[in-house]
This record gives C-alpha cells, structure tokens and sequence, in this order.
C-alpha cells in the first residue's frame, strides 16, 4: 500500500507535442512550481500540485500504480493501455476526465498510394506496421479481418518500403508524413486528441478535494480559450 500523500501529483509529458502545451495548461490554472534539478519533477508553489515529467508512454502506467493521480496524455496512448490491459485479462483501470481539444490527431491505415481501397476486407492476410498493436487488434477483429499486427516505436511509415510490413497503421495529423512516403490514409481506426487522464475511482488522502479544485480551474481556463 502507497504511503498517505497530502500533494496532488499530475504526470506530464516531459517533452515532444503535449508537453509544452500541458504546462502550459497548468500554469494558466494558476499553478507555479519550482524546478527540480534534473527537470524530472516540479514542486507546485501555489498549490499542492507537483508534476512528474515522463515519456507520454508511460503515463497511464504511473496513474494506474498510483505513483501519479492524474496526467495528460493522448487518448490514442490511453486507448493503447486499456486495452493491453484487457488482453492481459484485467480489467479497466483509468478514465477520460477531460477532453481538451488540443493535441489531435487519427490513427489511420495508409496504403500504397498507387492502391486502390476497397474496404477492411482487402487487408486480410497482410502484415501491418504499427505501435498501437492493440487498438489496430480490435478494430480488425470488429472488422472480421484476419490480419498480423508488426509492433514497431518509430519510423512506421517506411516499413512497407523495408518490406517490413505491407501497410502501416499510424497517427496522422497533417498527413505530410505518409505523403513523403508514398502512402495515403484510407481509413480512421481512432480520433485522438489530448485528455485529461486519471483513476475510475474517487483518490485517497484529501487528493480529489484537489483534483477537484484543480479541474474546476482547468474547465474555466479552457472555456476562456474558446
Ligand atoms: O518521448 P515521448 O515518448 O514522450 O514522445 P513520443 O515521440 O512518443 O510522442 P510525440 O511527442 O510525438 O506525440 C505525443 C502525442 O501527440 C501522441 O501520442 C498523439 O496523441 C499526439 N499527436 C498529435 C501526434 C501527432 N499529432 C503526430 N502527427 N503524435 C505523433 N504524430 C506523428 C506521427 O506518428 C507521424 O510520424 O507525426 C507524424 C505524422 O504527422 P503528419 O503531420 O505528417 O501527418
Ligand atoms: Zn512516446
């Protein structure tokens, strides 16, 4: 059992595409932090809100440990851990509590720009590069598509190319990057953008009084950006 915590504790990405703008976020709450010397973590000043700076990756896993009660991330991220949960056999653990509008993104399949899409079916027997094996999983079984997942971190649109794989399964925001490859999207297995993240259950220790406030001022801070 974790040991009593008094201080709110928000994992956030520590750099790449939703870090910035999750500080951001914070600070427009109100929130200042002094800096750790490793920039790893963030004593909050104002509040009791301390922030853990982490790969985006391993979000949902510190909240569901208990390590952090909240964090922004992803959905696609999030999506991507519940459902590695589930095959796991256990059951969901973490929940959107906010959805904030920013950070968006599909998880597409892109073909050879040169094929023609005839539907799910076509992808029957293919290989299909992707970091998000899971995810792409479900939606080829809702599908009725027998097809293999290749899992792969990074550089996932030049795998048809590597004849690592024959389609590819990845996030899309301008659609620039499967364009430089010579792949076009041809269907939406997952609208992402970034979200609030945290617990199915009310925290422990006076933490959701703080979560509360916490959110109270984030719902006003994204209503005033409207
Ligand atoms: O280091 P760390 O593990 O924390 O970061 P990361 O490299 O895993 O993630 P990062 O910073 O690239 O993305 C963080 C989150 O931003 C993702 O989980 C998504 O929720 C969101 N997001 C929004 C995106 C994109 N848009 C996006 N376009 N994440 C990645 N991309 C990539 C995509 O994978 C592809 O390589 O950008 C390329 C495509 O972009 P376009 O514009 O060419 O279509
Ligand atoms: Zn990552």
């Amino acid at each position: 059992p974790a040991q009593p915590r008094d201080r709110l504790r928000v994992a956030i990405q520590k750099s790449g595409r939703l870090g910035e703008p999750a500080r951001e976020l914070l600070a427009s709450c109100g929130l200042t932090w002094r800096e750790s010397r490793d920039k790893l973590f963030c004593y909050g000043e104002s509040l009791p809100v301390d922030l853990l700076l982490v790969r985006d990756d391993d979000i949902p896993g510190l909240i569901a440990d208990g390590v952090c009660d909240m964090g922004i991330v992803g959905r696609n991220v999030l999506v991507e851990h519940d459902l590695a949960r589930r095959a796991q056999g256990r059951g969901a653990d973490l929940t959107e509590w906010r959805q904030l509008g920013w950070g968006t993104c599909r998880l597409d399949v892109a073909i050879d720009e040169d094929q023609e899409w005839t539907g799910p079916e076509q992808l029957a027997g293919m290989r299909i590069a992707t970091s998000y094996p899971h995810t792409l999983g479900r939606w080829l079984e809702e599908h009725g598509v027998d097809a293999e997942p290749v899992l792969l971190n990074g550089s996932v649109e030049i795998a048809p190319r590597l004849g690592q794989a024959d389609v590819v399964c990845d996030l899309v925001s301008t659609g620039g990057t499967l364009r430089a490859n010579q792949l076009k999207p041809v269907t939406t297995i997952l609208h992402s953008e970034a979200v609030i993240a945290g617990p199915g259950h009310p925290l422990d220790d006076g933490r959701q009084e703080i979560a509360d406030l916490l959110l109270r001022r984030l719902d006003g801070a994204v209503q005033l950006k409207e």
